[in-house]
């Protein structure tokens, strides 16, 4: 594998061209013509503009893509996260048109994108999910209730094609269960062309933690452990750290081991993240994402595993460097997202960086393309980078993390930063375990 095309933009592209750069791996840089001026596109060996602004005619433009990869002669296609990371389709073009899709193959891309075939591999291969309907709910309302009956309410209906919070309704009693199905299923077949639903027991204070894993195409597998990504508003991550607090090693190991298993069943190969609510000291499976993950970069800093180098070695069809017993934690990481946003009313702040001062020192790490005198444009996500720090404890690394927040220095745009600082002295964060409400709550939103 001598080149590959970065599909993506931002802090991703810029990580995975610095990983290639590192591994002596040609870099393909594409972008719209409003992404002209991103660092990784200066940085890259070549870049090659893919169309307009707008993602749909960019950045998720399957033909411009591949076209691309024809004219430069790249050898695979990283796809980072978001845009067409977890597309099938797109893994399946990329695929027959000869280039290496840097993840796992698209029959799997595909199996985990339907929840209800992931549970249901899930279940086979002994890890722990949510009690419910174990398939699709069909169209008898006296069966469906039974189910609701057996489960016990709460219970949620989910969309077998959502996923990320998309497409969900909790339901408390049998008076609003058959209606409740009719819409979930109405707005799923418009959402998703796929009107698939299923029921799952509502767990209602749960955290949320996700497994990081890691194969290859020789049969082996293995886990980074856990981050939790509770810190959340409407469904976006805002902090994540890893470990996640209070897990023991005997849960770690046993978990773990149960998603390496899956690994193997599936024939999975790259990076993939299982993730998990974890409620009175259980863990319970609800999906699988098969691209590396925004927060990748706290399993990195308490293991020492480049993920995206991994992800590339396998994809080159070589072996993983690490077998299980070589991957120990070290410390605890947090990381935290600076989005282009208003702090109070969460509008984005596009605009003119007219001064970027990044934090720096000993266990502080600053994943973000942006510079003085970059404009952030209006169209896409509104997260301009990621602080990363590490500790050898908890309390170190939260320290470390206020201090690097205090440094960071961002004119021109309003950012984030202060809602973070905020969270950073929050005296529940500061005893960690906090749930997947928590902060929503303390926003007053609710
Ligand atoms: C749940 C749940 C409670 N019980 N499933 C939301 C995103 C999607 N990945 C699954 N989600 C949830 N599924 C059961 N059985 C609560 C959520 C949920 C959530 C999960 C993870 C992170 C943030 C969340 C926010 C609201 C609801």
């Amino acid at each position: 594998m001598k080149k590959v095309l970065i599909a993506n933009r931002g802090e991703i592209a810029l990580r995975i061209m610095r990983c290639c750069r590192d591994m002596g791996i040609g870099t393909v840089a594409v972008y719209s013509t409003a992404d002209r001026d991103l660092k990784h596109v200066r940085l890259a060996d070549e870049a090659v503009c893919i169309g307009p602004p707008a993602s749909t005619d960019s950045y998720l433009n399957i033909p411009a893509l591949i076209s691309a990869a024809e004219i430069t002669d790249a050898d695979a296609i990283h796809p980072g996260y978001g845009f067409l990371s977890e597309n099938a389709d797109f893994a399946e073009r990329v695929e027959s048109s000869g280039f290496i899709f840097v993840g796992p193959g698209s029959d799997v891309i595909r199996l985990m994108g339907d929840k209800v075939s992931a549970i249901n591999e899930m279940r086979a291969a002994g890890v722990p999910c949510v009690p419910g309907s174990d398939g699709p709910l069909g169209e008898d309302p006296v069966v469906n209730l039974q189910i609701a009956n057996r489960i016990g309410y709460p219970i949620i209906i989910k969309a077998a094609g959502g996923g990320g919070g998309r497409g969900m309704r909790v339901v408390r009693g049998d008076q609003d269960l058959i209606d409740s199905i009719v819409l979930t299923k109405t707005e799923a077949a418009a959402a998703f062309d796929n009107d698939v639903v299923y029921m799952e027991k509502f767990l209602e204070t749960p955290r949320h933690v996700e497994f990081q894993v890691l194969a290859d195409n020789h049969g082996n597998a293995i886990h980074l452990a856990e981050r939790d990504c509770s810190m959340q508003r409407r469904h976006q991550k805002v902090v994540e750290e890893a470990p996640a607090p209070g897990i023991t090693e005997e849960q770690r190991n046993f978990v773990g081991a149960r998603c390496v298993d899956a690994c193997k069943r599936l024939g999975y190969r790259g990076a993939g993240t299982f993730e998990f609510l974890y409620e009175n000291g259980e863990f319970y499976f609800i999906e699988m994402n098969t691209r590396v993950q925004v927060e990748h970069p706290v399993t990195e800093m308490i293991t020492g595993v480049d993920i995206v180098r991994e992800q590339l070695r396998v994809a080159a069809g070589d072996p993983l460097s690490y077998r299980q017993e070589n991957i120990k934690i070290n410390g605890h990481a947090f990381e935290c997202r600076i989005n282009a946003e208003d702090p109070d009313t969460f509008m984005p702040s596009p605009g003119l960086i007219e001064q970027f001062h990044p934090p720096g020192g000993l266990g502080v790490r600053v994943d973000s393309h942006i510079y003085n005198g970059y404009r952030v444009p209006p169209y896409y996500d509104s997260m301009i980078g990621k602080l990363i720090v590490h500790g050898n404890t908890r309390e170190s690394a939260v320290a470390r993390m206020r201090g690097a927040l205090s440094e960071a220095f961002i004119v021109g745009i309003k950012t984030n930063i202060p809602l973070l600082a905020d969270i950073m002295d929050d005296a529940n964060f500061a005893r960690g375990g906090t749930d997947i409400h928590y902060l929503e709550k303390k926003l007053g939103i609710s």
